[in-house]
């Protein structure tokens, strides 16, 4: 069948990265492609706030070097949630320097990202030697990278030959990288005439979700589940001050917020597969 209309479930079974299984698995099982990004600063309200959303969510994403009182039992108790909840964690890093420094970064340091994220992303900037560093920490580790195709803010500079680049690059390096943050669906992208494409079934995650306001005056720009996930044929919606709002201590709206983007993305899902 097209490769946007096939399932999530129907796919799980052809990726072999351990990461990529897991999520497509953990989608169809919870019927859910929403992914919660976690933006707050205190361990409180980021454990809090994973807590209420567990039960809605595909994926969890962090910016664990936001947290001012991290400590390593931040990680158990993530760790914990995402056994109790069912998710897949996403730490955002966005990787940026040469193979050996990102490789060390990714390992290393005082959070130690590899041991713990099933997830990762990278920019395509240094090349494929990126790619080839965080490898050699995560692949052993069954880890899984997506790269940074395409940015929902305002005057992205990742767009055009730099976007086509990107696909090229995880092409190459297909046990590893998993497919990309984009705005839209990847498969054929920046490929030559005789490339056969139509089997490479690239993960595409997209931020800059929101169903309320179009932007956040600081760049970043939203556009709907319906846009992302059935028009732009995207595979997980990245929501998080839609979800969480500025205050982590309104539970019962948190969880109405929650339910309502989990919904609004799987009918997107269900649009698209149907014949
Ligand atoms: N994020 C984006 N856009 C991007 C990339 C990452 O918004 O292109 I790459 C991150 C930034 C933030 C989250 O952690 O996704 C979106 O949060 P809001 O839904 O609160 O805007």
């Amino acid at each position: 069948s097209e490769p946007h209309r096939r399932t999530y479930a129907q796919r799980a079974l052809h990726h072999k990265n351990p990461a990529a299984k897991l999520l497509l698995e953990t989608i169809e099982r919870k019927q859910s492609n929403l992914a919660v990004s976690v933006d707050v600063a205190s361990t409180k309200d980021f454990l809090a706030i994973i807590d209420v959303v567990g039960p809605f969510v595909c994926l969890v994403k962090t910016h664990i070097d936001i947290i001012e009182d991290f400590t390593p039992s931040l990680i158990t108790d993530l760790q914990a949630l995402s056994a109790k909840h069912d998710f897949v964690i996403f730490e955002d890093r966005k990787f940026a320097d040469i193979g050996n420094t990102v490789a060390l970064q990714y390992s290393s340091g005082v959070h130690k990202i590899a041991s713990w994220s099933h997830l990762t992303n990278a920019h395509p900037v240094p090349g494929p030697s990126i790619i080839t560093g965080l490898s050699s920490i995560g692949l052993p580790l069954g880890r899984g990278l997506l790269l940074l195709a395409e940015m929902s803010t305002k005057g992205s500079l990742a767009s055009g030959s730099y976007t086509e680049a990107a696909v090229q690059m995880a092409r190459a390096h297909r046990d590893f990288v998993v497919g990309f943050i984009a705005q839209r669906r990847m498969d054929g992208v920046g490929a030559g005439p005789n490339e056969a494409t139509t089997e490479e079934d690239f993960l595409v995650l997209t931020p800059g979700v929101g169903l309320d306001v179009k932007g956040d005056g600081m760049g970043q720009q939203y556009r709907t589940p319906r846009e992302v996930v059935l028009e732009s044929g995207s595979d997980v919606i990245i929501v998080g001050r839609g979800i969480y709002g500025k205050d982590p201590s309104l539970v019962d709206n948190i969880v109405a917020q929650a339910k309502r983007y989990k919904e609004e993305g799987w009918a997107a899902y269900l649009a698209r597969i149907e014949p």
